[in-house]
């Protein structure tokens, strides 16, 4: 695992004997590109992100804690994909190269910390070999009250073109995207497929029991300051995510898998 910088951004480059690849900045714990050993880009970056820790990353995998979008009064989609978490971990096992990065309260922004005054410690785990990549995210409440959270894993795959794929599991029939999509599936399917062309990607979650599909589409992309004309069409969010948790109680843990191959 070698430090570098994507943007502005301090960042992990990860890189397994086999040839696959992931970059993850600091800034948001934020997955931005992974690449298999096939060489081939999955996640799509905004040619109009941010990359200067101003504002959330367009684009990769954007951890989503503690808040969904607007479902509560904290800031949309939370805190973690804004704030800049420390690595604690690194290194090859069994051929997959891997990274933990942490994030608590002391290494919050004073007013974040002050809206959500709750003892935690998050801990994503990214691990890539092959074709494949798994994410894991662990909450763990270090406090004395329980908290409510919700939580997400905001990936946004890169596709050759979003009216051609198809999502499978989501519905009874496959899902095709005509236009502008946002949709929560609750109780999803724990294994969906996402086709593109000849390439079909697996996707399991374990932990996280809802399901996120979005696309902008070309009107809501329009008024996206940090997303390029036409860019609206090069990917789809595809969101492992846990939006109804009972609340988590002092000393207790919970964690949340993802496993795109
Ligand atoms: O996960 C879907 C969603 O909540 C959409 O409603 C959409 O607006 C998207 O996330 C992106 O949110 P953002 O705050 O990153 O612009």
């Amino acid at each position: 695992v070698i430090s570098t910088t994507f943007g502005h951004l301090p960042a992990l480059l990860l890189s397994a004997a086999d040839g696959a690849q992931a970059s993850i900045t600091l800034y948001g714990a934020h997955l931005v590109s992974w690449r298999g050993a096939d060489g081939r880009e999955r996640l799509f970056c905004s040619a109009k992100s941010s990359l200067d820790g101003s504002k959330a990353i367009r684009g990769g995998v954007p951890v989503i804690f503690p808040q969904f979008a607007e479902r509560g009064s904290g800031m949309r989609h939370g805190f973690a994909r804004v704030s800049t978490w420390r690595v604690s971990e690194s290194g090859v096992d069994d051929g997959w190269a891997y990274a933990v990065l942490a994030l608590a309260p002391v290494d919050l922004a004073p007013g974040h910390a002050q809206a959500w005054p709750h003892g935690f410690e998050l801990a994503l785990r990214v691990a890539i070999r092959a074709n494949e990549l798994t994410m894991g995210l662990e909450v763990r409440n270090t406090g004395a009250a329980p908290f409510p959270f919700a939580a997400a894993l905001h990936t946004y795959f890169l596709v050759d073109d979003v009216a051609g794929v198809r999502i499978l599991g989501v519905e009874r029939e496959e899902l095709a995207i005509h236009g502008k999509i946002d949709r929560v599936y609750d109780n999803a399917e724990p294994r969906l497929a996402l086709v593109d062309g000849d390439v079909v990607l697996t996707l399991r979650q374990q932990g996280f029991p809802d399901a996120v599909v979005w696309n902008p589409g070309l009107e809501d992309a329009a008024a996206l300051a940090d997303m390029a004309d036409g860019e609206y069409r090069r990917f789809v969010c595809i969101e492992p995510a846990l939006l109804h948790a009972p609340a988590l109680g002092p000393g207790q843990s919970w964690r949340g898998e993802y496993h795109v191959s």
